[in-house]
């Protein structure tokens, strides 16, 4: 029988509140995280212009794996400490960073780039691979949540993911290199200080960010490619509108790992 891991969820909350982040180990199974992996691959190989650290929501919202990951219990229970039971998935982005060539995300607050009212919103970061600060491991400055959101400034000088960085200096020597084992899940606030350096190793680092909201909160883009309620229920009087689950196209060729985990 699986094991159900039992969180006490006001301590968590209480560390979340200090420092801005948490740390979860062991949260998705070996099988679902090697899947991960190989729809990375796959993706890959469907979108040969896109950059591994841009694979993004405009393709999460048409790919029925992608949608059972970011729907699992285990991920949505976590979402559920810090957000309460009605969530949906406002935005799935892989950030996957090639041995050597695997740019920066410059110091930013995520809340700063994302159109949501009110900003309640958290961020789980699973590592699908390995992720250390030597293959460009995502780094955060405790405490840096309780700062309002600053604005931001572009930044296309050097490669970085994001092309921008926070408005403001920050002391790189307050960092905390998040390190995880494939499987472990960070959890991040909107405003806290966070980026990540190149991958200057030999290795790949793959992570997936989740950002889940509570469905009171409305998105204000009308652009934006769609969200999926994942728990609970839509709250009165909110326009969200929720897309439904997406199926792979006729003919679609996709690895039989993938088709396994829907089942
Ligand atoms: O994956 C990274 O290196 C950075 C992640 C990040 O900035 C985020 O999840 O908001």
């Amino acid at each position: 029988m699986a094991t159900v891991p039992c969180y006490n969820k006001s301590d968590i909350r209480k560390q979340y509140d200090q420092d801005g982040y948490v740390i979860f180990r062991n949260v998705l199974d070996s099988a679902l995280v090697a899947a991960a992996y190989e729809h990375v691959d796959w993706l890959m190989a469907q979108n040969p212009g896109i950059r591994p650290e841009k694979l993004g929501h405009d393709l999460a919202v048409k790919d029925p794996f992608w949608v059972r990951l970011f729907s699992d219990d285990r991920l949505v229970d976590l979402a559920e400490i810090f957000l309460g039971s009605d969530l949906a998935m406002f935005a799935a982005h892989y950030i996957c960073k090639p041995p050597k060539t695997g740019q920066p995300v410059l110091w930013h607050q995520d809340g700063a780039y994302w159109p949501l009212d009110p900003m309640e919103v958290t961020t789980l970061w699973l590592a699908v691979s390995e992720s250390t600060p030597e293959n460009g491991g995502m780094r955060v400055i405790p405490g840096t949540h309780k700062q309002t959101l600053k604005k931001l400034r572009q930044r296309d000088d050097i490669d970085n993911v994001l092309a921008s960085e926070m408005d403001g200096e920050v002391d790189s020597r307050d960092a905390v290199d998040i390190v995880l084992q494939p499987g472990d899940v960070s959890v991040h606030h909107p405003n806290i200080v966070h980026g990540s350096d190149a991958n200057a190793s030999e290795r790949w680092r793959r992570g997936l960010t989740l950002r889940y909201i509570p469905t009171h909160v409305r998105v204000t883009e009308p652009q934006h490619p769609g969200i999926f309620l994942v728990r609970g229920a839509a709250a009165p009087g909110v326009d969200n509108v929720y897309l439904p689950s997406p199926s792979y196209p006729q003919g679609c060729e996709v690895p039989s790992s993938l088709l396994q985990c829907l089942k």
